[in-house]
């Protein structure tokens, strides 16, 4: 769907010139979105998948481990496949408040595309470099957003992650080096006109939701707290948008619709976008390997 026709159906949570905002800008904080039940839970749960990654010495397809894990110290970049982790998340991507600011920004019909809790860890954590989401995951039309939910009060030292107002209008940055290996991030080169200076940080209470475009140019801040940063992040689609190749991290929940109905035909946007490595045959760890690489 394009901004317009989003615009003109109903909202169900977001005022109007909330949605407004989001789609001048390309990203938008929601103030105290999540009920403080769902909160609770999603904090508890977080706890315990950071308790639990304890007992293991290496990365697998749950935890991205980051190279100063240990029984004692848990240091994990991610949570992967967060719906497939408990079936608290899946209620939460599909059935909660958090669907209903999705449809806001998607129009009626909304897919769910995939999950994930990001743990920026204290000591600087993961630094994510300047980067747009879309060029990992393409779809036929750029009607995505991700949601996250800040389980606790964001501010500027606990490294929050940055956009750059108006980037989602302009192009789509290859995100791969010299050599053509992906990298996930945009070359110095081209960061030089993105208008970096501009950037804003995506502060917010506990219980905030951040939306971010899946074309915005955005990175993430250093931990400068000794608190954990715990992130959980949800991708959703209009219906009519269609992935053209295989989902960097798929989730058995992939493609399902959790508001409204399948659409008939795709959307096609002319916008060119870079075509990312077939996941499917080279595999992904997560954008924290591929920016050290
Ligand atoms: O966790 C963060 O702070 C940034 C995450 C991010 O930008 C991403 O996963 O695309």
């Amino acid at each position: 769907m394009t901004p317009e026709d989003i615009l003109e159906q109903p909202a169900q949570v977001l005022s109007q010139s909330q949605r407004e905002q989001y789609f001048a800008d390309g990203f938008l904080t929601i103030p105290n979105a999540i009920p403080a039940e769902w909160l609770g839970q999603l904090r508890t749960l977080s706890k315990q998948f950071l308790d639990s990654s304890r007992k293991f010495a290496a990365s697998d397809n749950v935890f991205d481990l980051g190279p100063a894990h240990s029984l004692d110290t848990p240091h994990v970049r991610r949570l992967k496949a967060l719906v497939d982790r408990h079936p608290d998340f899946w209620a939460f991507a599909s059935n909660s408040p958090l669907t209903d600011i999705a449809a806001d920004l998607l129009g009626p019909n909304v897919k769910f595309h995939s999950s994930k809790l990001n743990y920026k860890s204290p000591g600087g954590g993961e630094v994510v470099k300047w980067h747009q989401d879309i060029s990992a995951w393409p779809h036929t039309n750029y009607s995505l957003v991700t949601l996250g939910v800040h389980l606790d009060d964001v501010a500027y030292d606990d490294g929050p992650l940055s956009c750059v107002p108006g980037s989602h209008n302009e192009e789509l940055f290859v995100q791969r080096d010299a050599e053509n290996r992906w990298t996930g991030s945009i070359k110095d080169e081209d960061l030089a006109g993105v208008g970096l200076d501009c950037a804003v940080d995506m502060n917010g209470g506990a219980g905030s939701v951040i939306a971010i475009h899946c074309r915005t140019v955005h990175g993430s801040r250093a931990n400068l707290t000794n608190n954990i940063r715990a992130l959980p992040l949800f991708v959703f689609a209009s219906a009519d948008a269609f992935a053209w190749m295989p989902a960097p991290s798929p989730t058995t929940k992939t493609g399902q619709i959790v508001r409204g109905e399948p659409a008939p035909f795709a959307h096609l946007d002319p916008r060119p976008c870079p075509v990312p490595p077939n996941w499917a045959e080279e595999g992904y760890g997560s954008i924290f390997t591929a920016q050290k690489k």
